[in-house]
């Protein structure tokens, strides 16, 4: 069978570790582009995960580039354009940059790999998706954001990481947008399929909860220049490796909502189905009075960045 192909649109922090992953995966053949500027940073990856490629024993290449056509015909494309958080910003801070980056990336994906399944990753995560879905004219189907799958990571991890656990045996969904007011939903997180509620106090739960809100801020001021990498990346390869082996896993994704929750016409994380025909399936379920009111609080805020693309 013929590999796959993966472009990687952006070969900075988390495009270095994407192809690092992908490779490792063997999802596919993999292509990292950017700007000429950094043509030869991207070359330099690409030649260097080359030479790692005798100690793993994976069969794919992987190339750098920063002439688009060499993404023609990529099965996944996975963005993450744009530039990162300082120390002090918020996400939407980045809109005005990266909003031009995005349509930019949108026009040359649409005549490049129209058919490919694209996986957003650049901030403010929930316009910047909804800019690429207006500007490529993309199925709703074949474009989706990462955010969901690190925020519900994020919050697994925490809870993992309070209870001693193992991290493998938690479950759990943040929703809503990728900023402070996104949602972790605690009553549905289980250890073992033990409610966490059980098993954690409500008073360190809440602060697990507000920990997770705050998680790619934390890292921000560690690194005090940049954002997060390594779980950002793995978390887009999941949503990835679901569509190529169509595993129809259930993960968090940013994705058009047409009613479901109450949203309509905005991407907004919810549990979605991601198989080889993309986004397969929202899943919606019932929430609770106080949980929709804060998803309601969450969508105000990404209607407000979405707003200000004038998309
Ligand atoms: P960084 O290491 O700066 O890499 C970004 C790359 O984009 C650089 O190599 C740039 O040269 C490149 N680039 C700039 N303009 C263009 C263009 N027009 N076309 C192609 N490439 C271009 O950043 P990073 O990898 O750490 O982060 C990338 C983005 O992801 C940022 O916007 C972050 O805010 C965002 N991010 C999102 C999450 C989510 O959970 C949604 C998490 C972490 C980071």
């Amino acid at each position: 069978m013929a590999k796959k192909k993966i472009a990687l649109i952006g070969g900075g922090q988390i495009g270095g570790n994407l192809a690092l992953l992908a490779a490792q995966k063997e999802l596919g053949n993999v292509v990292i582009f950017d700007i000429p500027k950094a043509e030869g940073m991207v070359k330099g990856k690409a030649l260097d995960l080359m030479q790692l490629r005798p100690h793993d024993g994976h069969d794919v290449t992987i190339t750098g580039s920063s002439n688009y056509s060499d993404i023609s015909g990529a099965d996944v494309i996975i963005i993450t354009a744009g530039i990162p958080r300082k120390p002090g910003m918020d996400r939407e801070d980045l809109l005005g940059i990266n909003l031009g980056i995005m349509k930019d990336v949108a026009t040359n994906v649409k005549e490049y790999a129209p058919n490919a399944f694209v996986i957003v990753i650049s901030n403010p995560l929930d316009a910047m998706v909804y800019a690429f879905y207006k500007v490529s004219g993309f199925d709703k189907n074949k474009i989706v954001g990462m955010a969901g799958a690190l925020d519900s990571g994020r919050f697994r991890a925490f809870i993992a990481m309070e209870t001693g656990y193992s991290v493998q045996d938690v479950t759990c969904m943040v929703l809503g947008g990728h900023g402070d007011t996104m949602v972790p939903i605690t009553r549905l997180a289980t250890v073992g399929g033990v409610p966490v509620t059980d098993l954690i106090s409500p008073e360190r739960l809440k602060k697990i909860e507000d920990r997770t809100r705050a998680a790619g801020g934390e890292i921000v001021k560690l690194f005090g220049n940049g954002s997060a990498f390594y779980a950002p990346a793995q978390s887009a390869i999941e949503m990835a490796e679901s569509y190529l082996r169509d595993k129809k896993r259930v993960i968090p994704c940013a994705s058009l909502c047409e009613g479901e929750f109450g949203v309509d016409g905005y991407f907004i994380g919810v549990p979605s189905v991601i198989g080889s025909g993309g986004v397969e399936k929202v899943l919606e379920f019932t929430l609770r009075d106080d949980e929709q009111s804060e998803l309601n609080k969450t969508l105000d805020a990404v209607k407000k960045t979405v707003g200000e693309t004038g998309l």
